[in-house]
């Protein structure tokens, strides 16, 4: 892989950051175990301490508390709420996180040991707030993205709150055309977003905005899918005339200072499954018997030429055996070489086998870049779509070619798929998709490739039948764990078996290696 760190770091670091500033009223209404209860929340931000009131009605009874310990932290908010309840103090914490447009808060509420609900807290926009912003017109900004510089002209018109338009986007030499779509303009919040194609996926990226005190500039944050974000102010261009905003309506919400980086939120179930592989899995170890690795060629009917892939043959192995195949998946900046370079699954599975922690089985690594130039050169987020192909390539191409070269087992029980981030997302794509072919499927750190929930899994009570295994994983500092996160807790929802692995660790090899090694344990058993 030329260096897909960098590529996520870059994806990652560019920000600025805008800090939420919830200074202000929220309210929130939920049904509790004692009855419906009315709150209302005067928040006072001053950087990431929060101070405040509670003021609260239930059933006629009103109280009022000073918020304690209360701290923002990028998009999570909490603090305590104390309550004296016959004589005994107790305490009502609240942890929460600010959702798009900053003017919703949801909340974790808990009542000491007895009671947990999740409540939603609405800001209270100033009556000034809601003004007559009018963004219509032609803006331009330039965002520092993970792509490299893309160059904006948005067109927007606005019709009351709502906002349609385009967005004309220049990047190196290429240029593409989108419709705007969910376009709002509350108070002086601008948002939209703009679809944007990538391997027949639609992924949006959603702008978030603040508009200016003189209507003329709007601060927008910028994120793609669950993955990257980027910022950059956006400028009418000479020619519109500036709208008119009330001033009133600006500043209402105070300063927005430093967010930070791309959140990674970890939830109660981001923990490992198993534990940590022993010192020494991945050492070459002597006095064991050893397995071999090779470059074969095959013909692709999908890409029209002669593609490479290596084979990773166990100890022993010999034609009178039929063996269950393991296909490998590479990452974006990979090719056939990466997880032999960089994660020597020969080693882990050479000494699995010794310790007859797995069976002894055939491991492909294929080039999941299918195209005539499958090397990973250029821009490699160009070739996306050619890792979309690659299912056709595997399906129709290489698992019939290495049947016929090797003595394998052919049914679906004895096949499993498994990949690292691009890889992982194709995993999943087309393992789901074709359970008839693959029994255990494993995707770990999956890359933004990966299909929705939902269509990955639309049939759950089928998946549960078929699946032997589905591993998903993450490392849990890695920008990407909330697409392992989404499926997981889609997964969780429908009651569909599964294995959710959150390693300590980045997008890395240590993470993938450590994947393998108790991924490889659980298959064709
Ligand atoms: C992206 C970010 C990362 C993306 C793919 C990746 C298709 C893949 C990373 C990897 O394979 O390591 O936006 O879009």
């Amino acid at each position: 892989m030329k260096n897909p760190i960098i590529l996520l770091t870059l994806a990652v670091l560019p920000l600025s950051a805008l800090a939420a500033d919830v200074t202000g009223t929220w309210k929130s209404e939920f049904d509790s175990q004692i009855g419906n209860q009315k709150y209302t929340f005067t928040f006072k931000q001053d950087g990431t301490n929060l101070t405040g009131k509670a003021s609260s009605e239930i059933s006629d009874q009103k109280r009022e508390a000073d918020l304690k310990e209360g701290k923002v932290d990028g998009e999570a908010i909490s603090f305590v709420e104390m309550l004296n309840f016959q004589g005994n103090d107790i305490r009502i914490t609240y942890t929460g996180k600010l959702t798009t447009g900053d003017n919703e808060i949801k909340f974790t509420r808990e009542v000491g040991e007895f009671a947990k609900e999740e409540i939603v807290a609405k800001r209270e926009l100033a009556a000034a707030a809601t003004v007559e912003a009018n963004i219509t017109g032609e803006w331009q900004a330039q965002f520092d993205t993970q792509r490299g510089l893309q160059k904006y002209t948005f067109t927007f018109k606005q019709d009351g709150t709502s906002v349609t338009g385009k967005a004309n986007v220049g990047m190196e030499d290429q240029k593409r055309e989108a419709e705007l779509k969910n376009g709002k303009v509350e108070g002086d919040v601008v948002s939209f977003a703009e679809p944007l194609n990538i391997q027949g996926n639609y992924i949006n990226i959603t702008y978030t905005g603040k508009l200016s005190a003189k209507g003329d500039e709007i601060n927008f944050k910028r994120q793609v899918g669950d993955f990257g974000s980027s910022e950059a102010t956006a400028k009418r261009t000479a020619a519109a005339k500036p709208a008119t905003t009330n001033p009133e309506s600006v500043g209402a919400r105070g300063p927005r200072g430093g967010r930070g980086n791309q959140p990674i939120v970890l939830g109660p179930d981001d923990k490992p499954a198993f534990p940590k592989a022993p010192e020494g899995f991945d050492k070459a170890r002597d006095g064991i018997a050893h397995g071999t690795i090779e470059t074969v060629e095959y013909d692709s009917t999908t890409v029209g030429n002669k593609r490479k892939t290596l084979v990773y043959l166990p100890p022993g192995y010999s034609a009178d055996t039929k063996y269950p195949v393991l296909y490998l998946l590479h990452g974006i900046g990979g090719d056939e070489e990466e997880w032999h370079k960089q994660g020597h699954p020969e080693i882990i599975l050479d000494n699995l086998i010794a310790d007859k922690k797995t069976l002894p089985m055939i491991v492909i690594l294929p080039n999941g870049r299918a195209q005539a130039n499958d090397r990973a050169e250029g821009n490699i987020m160009a070739a996306a779509p050619a890792f979309a192909v690659f299912e056709q390539d595997l399906l129709t191409d290489l698992i019939p070619f290495i049947q016929s070269k090797y003595s394998t087992q052919t049914n679906r029980e004895n096949r499993a798929l498994a990949g690292l981030s691009m890889g992982g997302g194709q995993s999943l794509n087309f393992g789901l998709a074709h359970l008839d072919t693959f029994a255990w499927i494993g995707g770990f750190s999956c890359a933004p490739n990966t299909k929705m929930p939902e269509e990955l899994v639309p049939d759950p009570a089928k998946a549960n039948e078929m699946l032997k295994l589905l591993w998903i994983s993450g490392g849990d500092k890695d920008g990407l764990i909330n697409i392992g996160q989404r499926t997981h807790l889609y997964l969780k929802e429908k009651k569909v078996k599964h294995i959710w692995n959150v390693d300590s660790g980045g997008h890395d090899f240590a993470v993938w290696k450590n994947n393998l090694y108790q991924f490889a344990q659980l298959i064709f058993r």
